[in-house]
């Protein structure tokens, strides 16, 4: 995303440490990994410890002064802070600094604007994106146009993004229409998949835990796995026999990140719930990394403020092969764990098995029109599942239910008979 005949942006990431030290510290190392992927070269940090992030300016005065002088010694073009700045905070530092500010939020956003390949994706970036505009240019004249070039001004699919006031508005009403559309889209092919009766699995984690590589592992799909943040933005779904011979979707998409802006969650509501339309929740790890328990947390509550609650879920420590494993990893909010390497393969029969009793112990929902001859199914379907719903009509009786995974292959509507 370095943009060639111009020069690198150089950044100093600025951190304020509310807690211990530590944390921020890590915080950065990860602000620093998604700076070099959106195309800056950090070249120093500076922490604040406070007892609360400074309303005015972030951090406070003695700092700013220290920030200014570092960006005169280092020759730096700009700043980074690892929260998302209040637009009266974006103005102040700007003012303060007489340079490019941006934030957590901004970089990340940018990354997503080089991602988006979809449509959708493309409309939800740009969605979330001129949001964040909308709110810093309302009342702050200068605090967007102030970026120049670079990060925090690329669109998605290389265009420019339009700074005025006025075409934010309409633009923002625009692509919420295309975004209905796209919602509808997406119910469709999920209803068109409950019918089908397939369990769906998706694939959540903290970005770069291994999801796509798992997916292209089970299922010889040719997904990009990098070794980088925010790999996948568009989610691809893909099928995959279970030992059983019993089939299912597996779905994966874009990874969560501690601090995910608000309204990237907002804008991405729809890609991000293919979670909550699952039968069943992996929750890829990357368990040979030192954040690990962080990253987990950060995956249950991203989960929950998705309204994520209540599926089965299976926890996948990935990455066995690696030297800084840790096999004694576990997860008490899991259903199943288990221990795998999505690059060599190790464990993937475990965990294909473990799916498949986890799912046993689920219902799948049915919608099914039965010929008369098929009663004896619906039959089946009170003894072992939960009929919802029974309509004698003249073409059949039509039923909704829930059942077991054992028998649904066996209540299934016989093919050239319905
Ligand atoms: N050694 C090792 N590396 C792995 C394993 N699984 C994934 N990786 C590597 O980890 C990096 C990230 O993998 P991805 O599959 O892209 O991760 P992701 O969770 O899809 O990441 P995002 O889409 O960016 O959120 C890649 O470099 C993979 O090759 C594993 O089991 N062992
Ligand atoms: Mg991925």
């Amino acid at each position: 995303m370095i943009e060639l005949g111009k020069e690198t942006e150089r950044v100093i990431l600025v951190g304020v440490s509310l807690t211990e030290q530590e944390d921020t510290r890590k915080s950065l190392d990860e602000l620093k990994e998604l700076a070099s992927t959106a195309g800056a070269e950090t070249v120093g940090t500076v922490i604040q410890s406070r007892d609360q992030v400074h309303p005015g300016t972030y951090v406070g005065k003695g700092k700013i002064d220290e920030i200014k002088d570092l960006l005169w010694e280092l020759n730096a073009t700009g700043i980074i802070c690892d929260d998302e700045l209040s637009p009266v905070q974006m103005k102040n530092l700007q003012d303060e600094l007489d340079t490019k500010v941006m934030d957590r939020t901004l970089v990340i956003l940018d990354i997503f604007a080089g991602r988006a390949s979809t449509s959708e994706g493309k409309i939800q970036v740009e969605l979330a994106q001129l949001k964040y505009r909308q709110s810093r240019l309302t009342g702050f004249g200068t605090a967007m146009s102030r970026l120049g070039g670079g990060i925090g001004t690329r669109g998605p699919g290389e265009k420019k993004l339009e700074m005025d006031r006025r075409l934010i508005k309409s633009r923002i009403a625009q692509l919420n229409r295309e975004l209905k559309d796209v919602k509808r889209h997406r119910e469709v092919t999920r209803e068109q998949r409950s019918r089908n009766h397939i369990p769906v699995a998706a694939i959540v984690g903290y970005t770069n835990a291994g999801k796509s590589t798992l997916l292209n592992t089970l299922t010889g799909a040719d997904i990009l796995a990098e070794d980088q943040l925010f790999a996948t933005l568009d989610p691809t779904t893909r099928e995959r026999k279970l030992p059983s011979g019993q089939e299912i979707l597996l779905t994966d998409t874009v990874g969560f990140i501690n601090k995910l802006p608000h309204h990237l969650i907002d804008a991405f509501r729809s890609t991000l719930e293919e979670a909550k339309f699952a039968d069943l929740i992996l929750h890829v790890v990357d368990a040979a990394n030192e954040q690990m328990d962080q990253q987990m947390y950060t995956v249950y509550e991203t989960l929950n403020n998705l309204g994520v609650t209540d599926k089965p879920v299976i926890t996948v420590f990935n990455k066995q092969d690696r030297p800084g494993f840790d096999g004694m990893a576990r997860d008490f909010r899991a259903d199943a764990v288990v221990r795998i390497s999505a690059k060599t393969g190790e464990g993937i029969q475990e965990l294909l098995e473990t799916i498949e009793a986890v799912l046993r112990q689920q219902k799948i929902f049915v919608e099914n029109l039965y010929s008369y001859r098929e009663a004896a199914k619906i039959q089946l379907i009170r003894k072992f599942g939960e009929l919802k719903s029974e309509e004698y009509r003249e073409d059949g009786i039509y039923v909704q239910a829930y059942v077991p995974v054992e028998i649904y292959e066996n209540v299934k509507v016989s093919r050239g008979d319905s």
